[in-house]
């Protein structure tokens, strides 16, 4: 989502998913609208029509602008899509504002709901003078570029960029190593500081011009529901996974402790968080070897396949896409496979962090990524491109509509395919020979659970940190010490050498400088094994719900399709509803999934001293 990721309407932009929008039919007109009071319901719909219209184009040109931006960066194309961001910005604002005047009228729902929609899927707003518009969105454009243009010298000459530092960080056992390029990354962020701050103060005064208490608020008002009952919903799904997350935390801490040493890893401390084999510590799959259950392996590794295959980077997307078409789903358009980047450009900087985009509303979807040929890159790919088939799903919907039941929707919907990445689905696609003996089904749980549930509480804590900074209880001469706070409380991780507020390790994890609110991966990485249990069951599936795949099942396709098709027309719980018959967000089927894993770290806990 680009078109809308720095900017506003969330269903523009998902992180990763880019603000719909439509071939631009009318040079729209920004002056502001005027009408005779008292409104009516007539005045209301012509209102929307015409944000509709105007919005469409708007998207149309920011996307263009932004995609150029991420291609090719340079002060230019960042001038260019900063101007355009600005002006989608003020029409948003200015439109948000002007929906005001129909407030207390008796309107259709599908009119009512546009109008909240107007308002609330803002991820940035900005108050109503242009040069703090502007302000904004220099910013912005600036801390995404600052960090896809980071680099880090190590200590012997050799500088990486973060696409390289992530694949060392996979790989690396060597504690010198991790500790050199954990913190090298983080060099990258202490010149956003100031900006941060900055986008702050400015985007809560537009959060505050729409109504709001702040900018998280704003945010928290877009799930159709109060913000505050969305708070303890959030916090619900996180006590429904937490003894399992703190289950696993254990175990992977008792077995880093074996490899490295009690030097390195203390069995009553939190975790150092150099050592997971990733630079955010969000996910631990890649240091499956040092923890997973020895009698169990997998008995295949797919980074090892896809490189023995020579499957290259477009013929991953290719296995995505297939994945899709078995379900039902036409292929993608001729354009997908000539306007998207699929390999990191040798002489040049791009924005290397995976994303969806839909630049026309209807069917010019794209994505951009610099694929690397592991399994981990295997599972990204499909993510993003369910951001493309939801796209696609719903591009018949009204603009305002076109976008997702809310935005854990749309991370989850790939994923949820990913799941069906089964060894019986890699046998059936050529990918594996023969089928790994079922005994290996702990270690395969295992690596899922290294990566799905560890995910869980980083998900969770990221906009725990700026809820509390747009609220102003967190305030900027604390940014790094509540940041490791939280990343203490919610994961059990400590920094592996002592920080303090000459850094913003916050700012070195791309959705804070490219501001895309985070909550949604919590949500999805929920709701995807809710979508999962459900297609399973349409498609006829018995079985362990971790073997399940649904890959050629039509009837699940058709019922998977009933939702996305639905865009945002409809509050959550009726799309969800659509394809689980369940109205409410529910942890039962992720706890379903793993349960031969948690009996098993069960075991292996005992006598161990948990927590942190
Ligand atoms: O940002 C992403 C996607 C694009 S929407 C690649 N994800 C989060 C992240 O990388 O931090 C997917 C999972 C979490
Ligand atoms: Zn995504």
């Amino acid at each position: 989502m680009k078109r809308g990721q720095l900017i506003s309407l969330s269903f523009v932009l998902l992180c990763c998913t880019s603000p719909p929008a439509s071939p631009p039919a009318t040079t729209s007109d920004p002056a502001p609208a005027v009408f005779h009071w008292p409104v009516t319901v007539a005045d209301a719909e012509a209102f929307v029509a015409e944000a509709e219209e105007q919005l469409a184009t708007q998207w149309f040109e920011t996307g263009r602008a932004s995609w150029v931006a991420a291609n090719f960066i340079t002060q230019d194309t960042r001038g260019i899509a900063a101007d355009s961001q600005a002006e989608l910005v003020a029409l948003n604002q200015q439109l948000a504002a002007e929906s005001d005047a129909f407030a207390n009228l008796e309107l259709p729902e599908d009119v009512r709901r546009k109008l909240r929609i107007l308002k609330a899927s803002l991820s940035m707003a900005a108050p109503q003078d242009s040069e703090l518009q502007r302000e904004l969105s220099e910013i912005t454009t600036e801390m995404e570029a600052t960090y896809a243009t980071g680099r880090h010298c190590r200590p012997d000459g050799e500088c990486l960029d973060l696409t390289a530092m992530d694949r060392r960080m996979a790989e690396s056992r060597d504690p010198n190593e991790l500790l050199d390029l954990w913190v090298g990354w983080r060099e990258v962020s202490p010149p956003m500081r100031g900006q941060y701050q900055r986008f702050v103060a400015i985007a809560n005064l537009g959060a505050m011009d729409l109504g709001f208490t702040d900018l998280g608020e704003l945010w928290r008002s877009d799930y159709d529901m109060e913000p505050d009952a969305f708070t303890a919903e959030v916090e619900r799904l996180w006590k429904q996974v937490e003894p399992l997350y703190e289950a696993l935390h254990c175990h992977v801490r008792a077995r880093l402790a074996e490899h490295y040493g009690p030097d390195q890893v203390s069995l009553d401390e939190p975790i150092p968080a150099h050592l997971l084999g990733n630079m955010w510590s969000q996910t631990w799959g890649n240091v499956y070897e040092l923890v997973g259950p020895a009698e169990s392996d997998p008995g295949y590794d797919l980074t090892g396949i896809l490189r023995d295959q020579g499957v290259d980077a477009r013929g991953m997307v290719r296995f995505g896409e297939g994945f899709f078409s078995s379900l039902g789903f036409a292929p993608l358009p001729e354009t997908f496979w000539q306007r998207s980047l699929f390999t990191q450009p040798r002489d040049r900087d791009v924005v290397c962090h995976a994303s969806a985009w839909d630049i026309d509303g209807l069917d010019d979807l794209r994505i951009k990524m610099c694929i690397q040929i592991t399994g981990e890159d295997f599972f990204t790919v499909h993510h993003e491109l369910g951001h493309n088939y939801y796209q696609r799903a719903y591009n018949q919907q009204p603009p305002l509509f076109q976008g997702s039941a809310h935005d854990g929707f749309h991370e989850g919907v790939g994923d949820t395919i990913a799941l069906s990445i089964t060894p019986e689905y890699l046998v059936q696609v050529g990918l594996l020979d023969e089928l790994p003996p079922s005994d290996a089904d702990l270690g395969l749980l295992m690596k899922m659970a290294l990566d799905k549930v560890a995910f869980l509480a980083f998900g969770l804590l990221v906009d725990q940190w700026r809820w509390q900074v747009f609220s102003g209880a967190i305030d900027p001469a604390d940014y790094n010490a509540s940041w490791w706070e939280l990343r203490e409380r919610y994961q059990g991780i400590q920094p592996p050498v002592a920080r303090d507020e000459s850094s913003f390790d916050p700012g070195a994890k791309f959705h804070i400088p490219a501001n895309v609110p985070y909550t949604r991966y919590f949500l999805a990485y929920i709701l995807q094994f809710q979508f999962q249990r459900a297609l399973c069951e349409i498609a006829g599936y018995e079985g362990p719900l971790h073997r399940c795949s649904i890959y050629g099942s039509q009837v699940a396709g058709e019922r998977l399709n009933d939702m996305l098709e639905l865009g945002r027309s409809k509050p959550w719980p009726d799309a969800l509803e659509a394809l689980t018959g369940q109205r409410e967000m529910d942890a039962s089927a992720l706890i379903e999934y793993f349960a031969p894993l948690s009996a098993w770290l069960e075991e292996q806990n005992t006598g161990r001293s948990c927590g942190w």
